[in-house]
């Protein structure tokens, strides 16, 4: 039987790269949910096919919709969300409207219609780590968030375990580190520089650019949420990761590189409050249990394949980046 899913925030970065990779690898039928904020690209969807591919327009916090198309799916996968940490310490309140409350409509929905549901998170719930510390994330690290988007994200995690305990939702989670690929917002890090070279503008340090990140090809995180979903149990929890730990100067000396720059050819610009030191995720427990693997474990050609997109389509991200610039400016960044 063909398997129905609906897919909130999949006219974002990783939700689109997950519609793709459903339309690429399965015959599910999908609906995408989507607010289309800012976040949101109708492009980013564009020339899949109309008979695998609905497209709501609507918010995760409308009670009435969200209990209409969860009714019809079988299976709910949940990426809508506010998503950078710049914005939450702008205006933290999007962040607790769609995250938190987003996340409850949506746990009150399967809960009513008893249908399977997989929730989408961050590393970023767990804190950070010191740069030498020997070890990573597991699933039983404790949460300590440190921003407005990491805390509303912890907080709907926490939601979601609450509704697997006391109302037998038939929910898994999994906390994934940071993605890149194609068609993410020019307003995070890898995007934004690649199209400030391609705009002759000199790329954005914040600070020192110790700070590592662990980057995954935003493929192998679908590849790992189709298998939790297919073999995930239930109530259990999933970390993500490609065991691809950066600083964020190593990662800007690739794409200059890459680019034709001179390695110095970038600015250092204020910091970020209460700034993450280092994410590192210990993905074990999804390789053992589930037998996952990624397919994209070469960073460097991921980077350079990734600078051919944002080359070869300026239409999709051309129209947000002058927006996107202006507002870093008035934060000195
Ligand atoms: P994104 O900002 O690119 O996309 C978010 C999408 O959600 C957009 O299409 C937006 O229109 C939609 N949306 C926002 N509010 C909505 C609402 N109220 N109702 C319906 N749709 C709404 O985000 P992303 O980077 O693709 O992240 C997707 C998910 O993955 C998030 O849950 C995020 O926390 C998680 N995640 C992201 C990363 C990363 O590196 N980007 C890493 C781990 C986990
Ligand atoms: O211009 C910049 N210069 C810079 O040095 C920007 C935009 C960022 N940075 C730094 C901050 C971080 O250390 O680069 C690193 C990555 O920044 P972001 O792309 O904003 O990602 P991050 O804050 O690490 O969060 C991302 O990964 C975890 C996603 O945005 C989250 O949604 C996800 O949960």
């Amino acid at each position: 039987m063909t398997r129905k899913i609906l897919v909130t925030g999949g006219a974002g970065f990783i939700g689109s790269n997950f519609v793709h990779y459903l339309v690429a690898n399965t015959d599910d039928v999908v609906t995408v949910l989507d607010k289309f904020t800012y976040a949101g690209n109708e492009a980013s969807l564009a020339g899949l096919p109309a008979d695998r591919v609905r497209v709501v327009r609507g918010d995760i916090c409308d009670a009435e919709l969200v209990n209409e198309l969860v009714e019809a799916t079988d299976v709910v996968v949940h990426y809508a969300a506010e998503s950078h940490n710049d914005n939450s310490l702008q205006n933290p309140r999007p962040f607790l409207d769609t995250n938190i409350v987003g996340t409850y409509t949506l746990l009150e929905a399967v809960r009513r219609h008893e249908k399977r549901y997989h929730h989408i998170s961050t590393d970023e719930v767990y804190g950070d780590l010191e740069l030498d510390d020997p070890q990573r994330f597991t699933e039983q690290t404790p949460y300590h968030p440190s921003s407005p988007y990491s805390s509303t994200k912890a907080g709907s995690d926490l939601l979601v375990r609450a509704w697997v305990r006391s109302f037998d939702v038939q929910a898994t989670i999994s906390n994934c580190s940071n993605n890149y690929g194609p068609r993410q917002h020019v307003e995070k890090f890898i995007p934004r520089q690649i199209t400030n070279v391609i705009d002759g503008q000199r790329p954005k340090l914040y600070g020192e650019g110790l700070n590592v990140r662990d980057w995954i090809h935003a493929d192998d995180h679908s590849s790992a949420v189709l298998r939790i979903v297919e073999a995930g149990l239930i109530g259990e929890t999933y970390l993500i990761g490609a065991d691809g730990e950066k600083n964020n100067l190593e990662v800007l000396r690739l794409i200059l590189q890459a680019m034709g720059q001179p390695a110095d050819a970038f600015e250092h610009v204020v910091d970020r409050p209460g700034h993450d030191l280092r994410y590192a995720i210990d993905s074990t427990k999804l390789r053992t249990e589930l037998g996952w693997q990624p397919s994209f474990p070469d960073f460097e050609r991921g980077i350079v394949a990734t600078i051919d997109w944002y080359r070869n389509n300026e239409a999709w991200w051309r129209p947000q980046k002058a927006a996107t610039e202006a507002k870093y400016r008035e934060q000195g960044q």
